[in-house]
């Protein structure tokens, strides 16, 4: 048996948001989302890494009455809506063969509740899409990646209402409908897991808003339960559509290790990994787990799936799976019953062995082998890595150069244990950095958290050119991509 690498056709590529890239928010009969009051706080004014991240129906109210107070980047983004012809180009220059991006839907259907959608919108995709494949890109399209259209989430509190389901499958049939001979690939949710951290961003559904009175805890599984409902319908409509195209789910992937060899540690470790395994089992396999009934009888949580719920289940199983991948985490046994570790750094789990970027994300890149190795164990489906990447403090020299030796040694990194895993036998059919340009943090709302290849001339007050100027990692990731990979 002969050892192999990447194989032919390997998607190579960057991703990125519709709400960290595109800016515009007003414009192109665009209705409001909920990010475009995310705030920015500057890092001395945190409390807690990611503090913009949350959103309350306080904050969102608070920030709604007092908009001149503060900063909101997402409404800026890095300019996409206005420059997205210079970036396929560049995207282009690099030899990408993929582009994974999302659609706003409030572009789409300003409130989601219109009947008919918003025409400027979709062309804007059309144009979009066009451009991609005049290069021979293809389009990865996430249907939902955190930006909900803001009445959505104040009259129905995101997806802790079921009506929710159906505004979300209307939206679906008219993005698929559309645009299923310009795109091939489609991902329903991002990070679906990301409700386990921070309902609001993930959900649409505020902690403090809920229309059942529900505890947090409660909504939480509430809106899980229904988006992985709307995620089923959702890849039903992509088979119905066009049987050609593709969609698969998209996960926050998370690792845990026991920190000591106490048997207790494993046990709390499984519970954690099963928290992560309970959306692609859903997602893969079309049925529901038994290992969470416990937890959700201690927690008094009732999941109503109906027979109707659960066909629907079976009917909306992914083609393929995708994952984002950051950082793994430590598990620490507490006691019964079982709490969840979390899925964003906690400074007091780090792990010895492991650097940590200069946000607290652990650098794992071998966790990314095993887990590789775990998911296509566990399903046996094309796995694709649909998110990795740095977020760094980055500054242009006097000659507009940025060495960003520390990208590349990243980057470097996760593509060799990919690589590993293919060897073990994987599936692995691409990768898409994340933030392949500078873009607007997601947590932090920062544009100074960067991660690109692309450096973006704006600063986290939105001074600055918008210009866009090519990193070392530019010219790196292009060999790399050039070479199909075969010099890591
Ligand atoms: C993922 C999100 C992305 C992206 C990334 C990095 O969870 O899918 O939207 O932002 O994390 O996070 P951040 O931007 O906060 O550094």
């Amino acid at each position: 048996m002969q050892e192999k690498g990447f194989k032919e056709g390997f998607l190579w590529g960057g991703a990125t948001a519709a709400n960290q890239i595109e800016g515009a928010y007003n414009e192109g009969g665009r209705g409001l989302a909920n990010t475009d009051f995310l705030k920015f706080v500057a890092p001395n004014e945190r409390k807690v890494d990611g503090a913009t991240f949350a959103q309350t129906y306080e904050s969102l109210k608070t920030a709604m009455e007092h908009e001149e107070q503060y900063q909101f980047p997402k409404r800026r983004g890095n300019d996409f809506y206005h420059r997205y012809k210079e970036d396929i180009a560049l995207m282009a220059e690099m030899g990408f063969n993929v582009y994974r991006m999302s659609i706003c839907w409030s572009r789409i259907f300003p409130t989601g509740f219109e009947e008919e959608p918003n025409e400027e919108g979709l062309e804007f995709y059309d144009h979009v899409f066009d451009e991609c494949h005049k290069y021979g890109i293809e389009p990865l399209v996430t249907m939902l990646h955190y930006d909900y259209p803001l009445t959505i989430c104040e009259k129905l509190n995101g997806f802790e209402s079921r009506e929710t389901i159906e505004l979300f499958a209307k939206y679906v049939r008219t993005i698929v409908g559309r645009y299923q001979h310009k795109v091939k690939y489609w991902l329903t949710f991002n990070e679906i897991n990301m409700s386990l951290q921070s309902l609001s961003t993930c959900s649409g559904a505020m902690p403090d808003h809920s229309l059942k009175g529900l505890n947090e805890e409660q909504l939480t599984f509430e809106v899980i339960h229904n988006m992985l409902l709307a995620s089923a319908k959702a890849v039903a409509i992509v088979h119905e559509t066009n049987p050609e195209l593709l969609v698969g789910n998209m996960v926050w992937k998370h690792l845990y290790y026991p920190k000591t060899v106490k048997p207790e540690d494993t046990l709390q470790q499984m519970f954690d990994m099963n928290l992560n395994y309970y959306f692609f089992d859903i997602q893969c396999k079309g049925v529901v787990p038994y290992y969470l009934d416990r937890y959700f009888l201690q927690k008094g949580i009732t999941r109503n799936y109906s027979e109707e719920d659960l066909e629907s289940l079976k009917k909306g199983k992914v083609d393929f799976i995708s994952c984002s991948w950051y950082m793994s985490n430590i598990s620490e046994y507490q006691g019964e019953p079982m709490k969840f570790t979390g899925l964003l750094p906690d400074m007091t789990r780090n792990n010895p062995h492991l650097k940590m970027t200069e946000w607290g994300w652990s650098i794992d890149p071998v966790g990314l082998r095993i887990d590789l190795n775990q998911l296509y164990d566990r399903y046996g489906l094309p796995i694709l890595v649909s998110e990795f990447g740095i977020g760094m403090y980055e500054e242009m020299d006097e000659n507009h150069k940025i060495h960003d030796q520390g990208r590349i040694d990243f980057v470097k990194a996760h593509l060799k244990q990919i690589k590993e895993a293919v060897k073990d036998g994987v599936d692995v059919i691409g990768a898409t950095y994340w933030g392949w340009i500078d873009v607007v943090s997601s947590t932090t709302s920062e544009i100074s958290k960067r991660y690109g290849f692309v450096y973006v001339d704006a600063d986290d007050y939105g001074k600055g050119t918008y210009d866009r100027y090519r990193k070392d990692s530019f010219y790196w990731y292009k060999h790399v991509i050039e070479t199909n990979g075969s010099e890591i």
